[in-house]
């Protein structure tokens, strides 16, 4: 396949965009700039001083790993360089970062953003990631506000998530499908490796912390069980695959098939992840996929935001892998999800 720079994908699908006249491209140069940085620092995190922690706790009660914090200064300065972003939301920052500056002044995009997802895995090499997603802004002008993040998951203007493993790669959409593109260091290019991806239907890995078994849900652990039972005929047993870095688990199972759940916990009584920056962003690009996306009864890019932090149980992969789930959900379990 001839080598295509992310930059030359962009350009060739503006077609699509005709009234963004540009501005979704370099919106995505400039979150492409950050990613090689935090790429970089990533693979020698184990030869430089940035293992480790800083000592703080982020909002989410969460230890903050030197890596955290490197990777959100870089993904807001080079937001902040592009100018086509007036407020930035991230799992760093308990609120916003609104953006005033004069090459920001028109700027129409609000980016939400974990920028280091499962940075407990950094001090034993496992894959993390970075997970994005970017809405038109609601408010007239001047620097964004929270209420430009206030709306659904259906009406981001595209999501993408890049995992730092055994390669670096880029996963995004804008609603027009779902592509992927492996940075090429030789270069320093992110290059289409994955064209058009669609997730299977059905697969045969489940990814939960099992540990959490005794407080999940009754509709999770009968699905759970469901999972362990011997059927040939539906590819029972299946695997049970998890890394805890959920941008890792959810790749992996967007390419081979699978399910991934985070659901209520009683130490998480309304999920883990969080829905702006974690769960909206990740179920456009599976539902893009052709997969779906769930808090084990209602769609997750339909849920209504109140909050910037706002949690959520997830259930996210194979479409007939979540529909099975939800039967459980439905039969087995009396609360709302
Ligand atoms: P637990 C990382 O903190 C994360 O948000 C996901 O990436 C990951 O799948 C999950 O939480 C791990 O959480 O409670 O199983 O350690």
């Amino acid at each position: 396949m001839k080598t295509k720079t992310l930059g030359q994908f962009i350009i060739e699908k503006q077609s699509d965009f005709p009234y963004a006249k540009g501005e979704l491209s370099r919106l995505l140069r400039d979150i492409g700039i950050a990613e090689k940085i935090v790429n970089r620092e990533v693979n020698k995190a184990g030869l430089v001083e940035i293992l480790g922690e800083t000592g703080e706790t982020n909002i989410q009660g969460e230890r903050v790993k030197k890596l955290d914090v490197f990777a959100n200064d870089q993904f807001i300065a080079a937001l902040k360089a592009g100018g086509e972003v007036c407020a930035i939301a991230s799992e760093e920052n308990d609120e916003i970062i609104p953006i005033e500056s004069e090459i920001s002044k028109n700027a129409k995009y609000v980016v939400a953003m974990d920028p280091l997802d499962g940075s407990s895995n950094i001090d034993v090499n496992v894959s993390v990631g970075t997970i994005f997603s970017i809405y038109r802004r609601t408010t007239l002008s001047g620097p964004g506000t929270t209420e430009d993040f206030m709306q659904r998951g259906t009406e981001q203007f595209a999501a993408g998530y890049i995992i730092y493993g055994s390669s670096c790669m880029l996963v995004y959409t804008t609603g027009k499908g779902v592509n992927g593109f492996t940075l090429d260091p030789s270069i320093g290019e992110f290059c289409l490796s994955h064209p058009v991806m669609q997730t299977p239907k059905m697969g045969s890995v489940y990814s939960i912390n099992e540990g959490n078994y005794l407080h999940f849900p009754e509709g999770v652990k009968k699905y759970i069980k469901y999972c362990q039972e011997e059927d040939k005929a539906t590819q029972r047993p299946y695997s049970s695959r998890y890394i805890g870095s959920g941008v890792a688990d959810i790749h992996r199972n967007l390419i081979v098939g699978g399910i991934y759940i985070y659901p209520t916990t009683t130490k998480s009584p309304k999920g883990k992840l969080r829905l702006l920056y974690e769960c909206n962003p990740l179920a456009f690009i599976i539902e893009q996929a052709g997969g779906k996306a769930t808090t084990g009864g209602k769609r997750i890019m339909e849920i209504d935001i109140k909050e910037l932090h706002q949690r959520t149980p997830l259930f996210v992969g194979s479409s007939d892998m979540v529909d099975t789930a939800m039967e459980f959900m439905v039969k087995y379990t009396t609360e709302k999800v």
